[in-house]
Order: C-alpha cells, then structure tokens, then sequence
C-alpha cells in the first residue's frame, strides 16, 4: 500500500520535465530572433561591446541550456518509484572541475573584453578631438562648448563661489563659471535642460562634471555609460558615425526627479553641426 502511494511521481516528474524543456525552448527563441535587442550601434567601440556581449551571450547560453536540460533528464530520470532515497555524498573531481571551468570562462571574457574597455577610459582621446563639457545637477543635464579658442574658461575658487553666494551676488552662470576669465569669452554655455549636438565621424571628448549628486550619462547607441561624480572631473571619447537623435537619460537614480532627467544628443553632418553652434553662440551671447 505505501509502494503504491509513492510511485505516483511520475506524473509530476513529467510535467516538471517538460516545463523545463519548454522554458529553455521558448527563452533561446527570444534570443535568435531577437525579440527584444539593443539599438544599432553608432561607434565602432560599441561593435567591440557587442561582440564582447555576444560572445557572453553564446558561452554563457550554452550553459544555461545544458544545465537545464540536465536538471529536466535528473528531474525525470531520478523521480520516486517508490524506491528508498540514498544519501550521495559530493563529488570533489566534480567540484574541482566546474569551478576550474567556471574560472576559465570568466578570466577569459574577462581578457576578452579588456580591449574595449580600456579603449574609452585608458586611452586619451587625440589631440583634435572636439571637447564638450557635460554637467548634471538635479535634475537636468547642462552642457559647455569651448568657442573658438578651443580652451575651456576655468570656475571660480571654491572660497570666491562661497563668498559671493553669502553675499547674495551669484552670477547667472549655472555653474559657478569665472566670468572673468577671457578664456571663457567664447565658451558657449547651454544652461541646464538643453538638448547638445555633436559633429558625425569625427572625435569628441566629454569631460563630465557633477554639481550636487552621482549621475550617469548614458546613450545607448553609443554603448557608453559614465557616471558623473560630484568633485571629479572625468572624461570619454568617442566616435559616432551615423547621424541622428539619440536620447541621453541619467542612468543613476538620483533623486526624486530622476525619472525626468533626460534629454537629446544630435549627431548632425559637420555643415548642419557648424550652423547648429553658431545659432547657440548667437543665443548664448544675448
Ligand atoms: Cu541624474
């Protein structure tokens, strides 16, 4: 009587079995025919990031679908016939194993993808790339083109910003910017919330600032994503080389407005970029 009870896991077991198969079915179907997937890439480091990506996607897919077809077949093969349960101890060469090939695998993407890494944040951008500086504060993006002169005007001192801000003299300026110094004449300031644009194919260097909290500049199309960190000056560069309108959200939440904080980088055909800058430097010098 109580065999009789026990042996009635195979339905269970076959259901299991098979939910298993099904959800290893349906999630490599997904993933080949790509039913959710990143926009196309605009840079050439973002082909290397989704090479390095697919190469993940295809060593680590491979595990996935064998582990679970193996836990369909256990779940299956081993279910209760009524038998008495044995005790099994671990296997070490096993274990020795798949953790050795656990460790191969990670060291090896790992070294794989040190290229493209290194590519944005070791490697300094070349001497003509084209410099913006990108600012966040809560909870809008503010961006800076040098003018002409190619050279950024400097901030104020800390004490002088403090000074003025206790006399109540705070300039107009978002970011405590020294007006005073000629190098910053022709900078062109797009106060916070503006859309920025960016000349195509040709190298840009954004140097990001933060005035109050973390935040992160993101563009997928560029696969790019860097944090701005308040006190730090940090820069990437790139290359895009397709023209277009490419959203740029904050991607570290940053307060309670942070779902608002977006806006547009325009990747426009030099001409277009060169009439594009002189309209904000017009704008700019009202
Ligand atoms: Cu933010």
């Amino acid at each position: 009587m109580r065999q009789k009870e026990s042996a009635g896991s195979t339905a269970v077991a076959v259901v299991l079995s098979l939910l298993l198969v099904l959800l290893v079915v349906v999630t490599v179907y997904l993933f080949v025919v790509k039913a959710w997937w990143f926009p196309v890439s605009i840079t050439d480091f973002g082909h290397e990031v989704d090479n390095q990506f697919n190469r993940t996607l295809v060593i680590t897919g491979i595990v996935f679908v064998l582990s679970q077809l193996a836990l369909a077949y256990a779940v299956f093969k081993f279910r209760d016939h009524g038998q008495k349960a044995r005790h099994v101890e671990g296997n070490l060469t096993y274990e020795v194993l798949w953790t050795a090939a656990t460790l191969v695998m990670f060291v090896g993407l790992g070294i794989l993808a040190r290229s493209a890494w290194a590519d944005v944040h070791f490697r300094p951008a070349a001497p003509g790339a084209m410099k913006i500086e990108v600012v966040g504060q809560q909870f809008k993006w503010s961006f800076r083109y040098p003018g002409p002169d190619g050279v950024f005007g400097r901030y104020k001192s800390v004490e002088q910003a403090k000074a003025e801000r206790a006399r109540g003299d705070q300039s107009a300026s978002p970011w405590d910017l020294d007006t005073k110094d000629p190098a910053g004449k022709e900078d062109i300031v797009l106060g916070p919330g503006s859309e920025f644009a960016i000349p195509v194919n040709r190298e840009v260097e954004l140097s990001l600032r933060s005035q109050d909290v973390t935040h992160s500049f993101f563009v997928r199309e560029l696969r790019l994503k860097q944090d701005a960190v308040p006190g730090l000056l940090i820069k990437v560069h790139f290359t895009a080389t397709q023209t277009g309108t490419y959203e740029v959200p904050c991607a570290e939440l940053c307060g309670t407005g942070h779902y608002q904080m977006h806006t547009v980088m325009k990747v426009l055909a030099q001409a277009d970029f060169d009439k594009w800058l002189a309209d904000q430097a017009a704008a700019d010098a009202q």
